[in-house]
């Protein structure tokens, strides 16, 4: 590593120590930056990575709210506001007990590269509550996200910040910020993404992440003229990402055979079929249960709960052609990599952010496996994110065909524009550097051409 980044990776630790996935995240990125700066030096000049690992602006608020027996609970708040170099800040909000300043502040940063590889315009932002939603009733639910939005509506709007989903955050979160927001502020705008169908939301939202993520994967086989049929396919997670992968990979005849939550994993050797996946949605998005009781109903599948303390998440040492990690960051480690890859991985596709460690990453590219990076992976999500506030500032909508078309090319150009960048900075195959420099570049000359601000 150049002596450079080794410096500025040092100083940023200096000033952000106490965030341990935020400085994961900006590692990663300054590694792929060496091979940038060495050829453009004027990138160091504007000093435009030091700009951009300072958050524009991080606000950080109380939520009272009340639960169902009376009693004040008390949460915490954030939105970070990260980049707005290419257009308003842009990027889900996560409600998860692990949520924390530096959390979120790693999505965050994940963020700004992947709305630049979009191609879109879009800056840069993520926030969320340590709030857990889950066991919850409704109207907690519903009180809490009241409580959230009547502080969050003073610093997002349609052309400012626009706010989506992410862990714990759907449909059900999304109306009740909205009610909130519309009631303050007296508009109807498209201040968020992720709304249902009837009332400004677009078609394929709901689906765009994992959909993505899988028009990713078959843009990545098709370099080594491969394909995604026959393929058996581990996935891990049961929400939104997970459901909508799975349900792609079958459209693909893709086999499917694993799906997680945080309490364990079942592995179903007969596969998913539609049937079996329509009752994952049922129980994960209406009944909110838990995937062990898959197990129970259909008794192909085993369950396995995850051990406290595990130093290794046996999912991965489920023998599959392709893996899509679509459940949370770090949890694909360095030996589960090396599981996957005794096992003839060939390819792995992240629809979570930041699910593998470096640790993995490493094993991964160098045993030539075929890794996709969660911030062009999994940008689906955000860039039909982009065309519903298009839509919306329209005031119409576009039907399925126009959608899914439009995601299909923009995945296919992140898969090109990755894929060229890594050739030209000598890394072929490379899509870490490739996603890396080509969504910095974009970022910086936009910093560079705004003046020192
Ligand atoms: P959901 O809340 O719908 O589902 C999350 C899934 O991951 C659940 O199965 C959950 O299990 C599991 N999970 C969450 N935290 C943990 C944990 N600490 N350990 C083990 N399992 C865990 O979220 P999404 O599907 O929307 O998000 C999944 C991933 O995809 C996240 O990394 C998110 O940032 C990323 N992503 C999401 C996008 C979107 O559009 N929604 C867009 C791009 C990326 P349990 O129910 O037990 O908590
Ligand atoms: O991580 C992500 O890209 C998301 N959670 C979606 C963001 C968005 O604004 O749709």
């Amino acid at each position: 590593m150049s002596s450079y980044v080794e410096d500025f990776i040092n100083g940023v630790r200096v000033r952000n120590g106490c965030e341990p996935e935020f400085l994961q995240a900006v590692r990663e990125v300054a590694e792929s930056l060496a091979l940038l700066f060495d050829a453009h030096p004027e990138y160091r000049k504007a000093r435009a990575l030091e700009r951009l690992v300072e958050p524009e602006r991080v606000i950080m608020f109380r939520v009272p709210w009340v639960d169902e027996e009376g009693a004040v609970q008390v949460n915490r708040g954030f939105r970070i506001e990260f980049s707005s170099a290419l257009g308003p800040y842009k990027g889900g909000l996560r409600f998860h007990p692990s949520v924390d300043l530096g959390v979120l502040k790693f999505l965050a940063f994940e963020q700004v590269f992947k709305n630049s590889l979009t191609t879109l315009p879009i800056g840069g932002g993520k926030g969320g509550s340590d709030f857990n939603p889950k066991g919850k009733s409704d109207n907690e639910v519903m009180r809490f996200c009241q409580s959230f939005m009547t502080e969050l509506c003073r610093h997002i709007g349609p052309d400012t910040d626009v706010p989506a989903g992410d862990i714990g955050v759907g449909a059900r979160e999304i109306g009740f910020l909205f009610g909130q927001y519309k009631r303050i502020r007296n508009e109807f705008t498209g201040v968020l993404t992720g709304k249902a169908l009837g009332w400004g939301g677009s078609v394929l939202r709901t689906e765009a992440t994992g959909y993505g993520a899988v028009y990713f994967a078959r843009e990545m086989l098709g370099t080594r003229d491969e394909s995604l049929a026959g393929k058996v396919c581990v996935v891990s997670g049961s929400g939104n990402v997970a459901q909508y992968t799975a349900e792609r990979l079958l459209g693909m005849e893709g086999r499917v055979v694993t799906l997680s939550d945080s309490g364990g994993f079942i592995h179903d050797p007969d596969g998913l079929d539609r049937e079996k996946l329509e009752w994952v949605k049922e129980l994960k998005n209406e009944r909110r249960g838990r995937i062990s009781e898959y197990a129970e109903k259909f008794k192909s599948a085993t369950f396995t709960a995850v051990e406290s303390g595990a130093k290794t998440n046996l999912l991965w040492s489920v023998k599959a052609d392709c893996a899509l990690p679509c459940a949370t960051q770090n949890e694909l480690n360095g030996e589960d990599a090396k599981a996957l890859i005794k096992n003839g991985v060939q390819l792995v596709c992240e629809g979570a952010n930041m699910p593998t460690t470096p640790e993995g990453v490493e094993a991964l590219l160098e045993a030539k496996v075929l890794y996709g990076p969660g911030k062009a992976a999994n940008a689906g999500g955000v860039a039909v994110s982009q065309l519903e506030m298009a839509q919306n500032s329209m005031r119409l909508s576009w039907p399925r065909e126009e959608v899914d078309a439009r995601l299909q090319h923009i995945m296919k150009c992140i898969h090109r524009t990755c894929a060229e960048t890594a050739t030209e900075f000598g890394a072929a195959d490379n899509y870490v550097h490739g996603a890396n420099i080509a969504g910095f570049r974009k970022v910086a000359d936009a910093m560079i051409d705004q003046g020192v601000v």
